[in-house]
């Protein structure tokens, strides 16, 4: 695959969804396959972003201890990213940059994919986490959405940022793939690029 690096710049903001202990550690609870390998080559685009001037935010996966969104509770996932327990901290050899802005997600009763929005599993209702008012207020039109996971919070990150009009990067080699079910990756993949997503 191309090496194809962002023009970054203040227009451009690098997300930087979910480096956490839980989904990039291989002991995490919800340990994404490959996850450890995209911190150096994430902490590389790091630099480049904040050499460029442009704005870098990351997200987080920040559950109550109960939540809809666990296998327990009546949904998919083993318990992960527990606000406050060391498996939602953002993994120890990630690169943050001093005042660089943390969004957390998922901190109801909700499934926080988006870094963008919640939604609220029992009302059916979606809202908006404070990222996209973070990027407005920085002037950003482009961003390059890197992390985990590639199917589910990349994914909606992208697809949620297409959405609301910016033009939206993935470079797969900065991503990994949960793949509850096989083909998810090339999935996930089909869906952002039918939304206008350029996934590099
Ligand atoms: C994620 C599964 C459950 C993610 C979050 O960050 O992609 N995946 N919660
Ligand atoms: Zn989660």
């Amino acid at each position: 695959m191309a090496a194809e690096r962002f023009a970054y710049g203040p227009g451009t903001a690098l997300v930087v969804v979910d480096v956490q202990v839980d989904f990039a550690d291989p002991t995490g609870s919800l340990h994404v396959r490959g996850g450890e390998e995209v911190v150096p080559l994430v902490n590389a685009e790091v630099e480049a972003a904040t050499a460029a001037g442009s704005p870098v935010v990351f997200t987080q996966d920040w559950h109550p201890e109960h939540t809809p969104h666990f296998a327990a509770d009546g949904g998919t996932w083993p318990v992960h990213c527990v606000a406050g327990t060391p498996g939602a901290e953002l993994h120890p050899a990630l690169v943050v940059p001093e005042g660089a802005p943390r969004v957390r997600k998922g901190t109801g009763a909700e499934d926080g994919y988006s870094g963008f929005s919640e939604l609220d599993l029992a009302s059916g209702r979606r809202e908006a986490t404070v990222l996209g008012d973070l990027l407005d207020a920085h002037g950003v039109r482009r961003i390059v959405v890197v992390g985990l996971a590639g199917d589910y919070c990349v994914r909606a990150t992208a697809l949620d940022g297409a959405a609301r009009g910016l033009a939206v990067r993935v470079p797969l080699a900065l991503t990994r793939f949960v793949q509850l079910a096989e083909g998810d990756d090339e999935r996930a993949v089909a869906e952002m690029r039918a939304a206008g997503v350029e996934v590099l």
